[in-house]
């Protein structure tokens, strides 16, 4: 069974009430998005790189999700930035 990282709901933490707590979660959450998409593709879908890099579940939210994010979101930010500038008015 493929084990998602993702997980979006108000009561990130499951404590029943939503807090400052839950939209930290959440940012963090969509920070390490684009890396554990990645690492969910590779886990699910190339063993043989699995194996390799000798990655599992417990490798969300870690080292190399947190890089490919990272670069992700270095590249990402200006684009998205240049896209609203050009609806502005
Ligand atoms: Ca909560």
């Amino acid at each position: 069974m493929a084990i998602k990282p993702w997980e979006f709901v108000a009561d990130m933490n499951s404590d029943g009430v939503f807090t400052m707590s839950d939209i930290v979660e959440i940012l963090i959450q969509l920070f390490f998005l684009p890396g554990d998409s990645l690492l969910f593709l590779i886990l699910n879908y190339l063993p043989k790189v699995t194996e390799l890099l000798e990655f599992s579940y417990d490798d969300y939210h870690g080292m190399f999700a947190g890089i490919v994010s990272f670069i992700v979101w270095v590249f990402l930010i200006p684009i998205i930035v240049n896209v609203i500038k050009l609806f502005k008015p």
